[in-house]
């Protein structure tokens, strides 16, 4: 089995200053740097011949380069704790319409809909140990971070293998955008 994800990378000058933003709060697991990246669509744990079709149909997929930009610094809750802090990316045509076109690709290949909404970001720091007001006050530090925009021109297909510390991520494919 393959457990594979959707995502956009990020490029070297970004991550650093992503990277920068790391430290401070004791109990937060933060995500090393070169595993930075916008997922567009998790894919799970699926069968090495059911990720050929997922990559065929990922291939056909025709959309615009376009730029991204992040700004500002967000969590994630589940039942009234904070699970993780990420950077936001600002909504945009172009990003919503890919991410669509990613969806419907794999549905079309058999996938279960995602149910969740699509909340584009960069997951920074897994943080269900770490003392909610160093969070809350991490945010606000933070609140008008945004490093400059970035141009999107391919989207890739990780795989990720899970390890003890942090999961290892590698870029299978990459798909070009126009
Ligand atoms: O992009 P982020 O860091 O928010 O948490 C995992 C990571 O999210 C998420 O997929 C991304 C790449 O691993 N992920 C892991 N397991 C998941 C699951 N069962 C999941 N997303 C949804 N459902």
């Amino acid at each position: 089995m393959l457990r594979l994800f959707v995502a956009l990378p990020l490029p070297a000058e970004v991550k650093a200053q992503l990277a920068a933003l790391s430290g401070g709060i004791p109990g937060a697991k933060w995500v090393p740097p070169e595993n930075y990246h916008l997922t567009l669509r998790f894919i799970g744990e699926i069968e090495p011949w059911r990720a050929e079709e997922v990559d065929a149909a990922l291939a056909t997929i025709r959309a615009p380069r376009f730029e991204l930009a992040l700004a500002g610094v967000g969590t994630f809750e589940k039942g009234g704790r904070i699970q993780s802090l990420h950077v936001a990316a600002e909504r945009s045509e172009a990003l919503s319409r890919l991410q669509a076109k990613v969806e419907t690709a794999l549905q079309r290949v058999g996938l279960e809909p995602e149910r969740r909404r699509f909340a584009p970001h960069v997951t920074l720091a897994r943080t269900d140990r770490a003392e909610t007001h160093k969070l809350v006050a991490f945010v606000q530090a933070h609140s008008l971070f945004r490093p400059p925009p970035v141009m999107v021109e391919h989207f890739t297909l990780y795989s990720s293998l899970l390890g003890k510390e942090a999961a290892h991520y590698v870029p299978e494919v990459e798909y070009e955008l126009a």
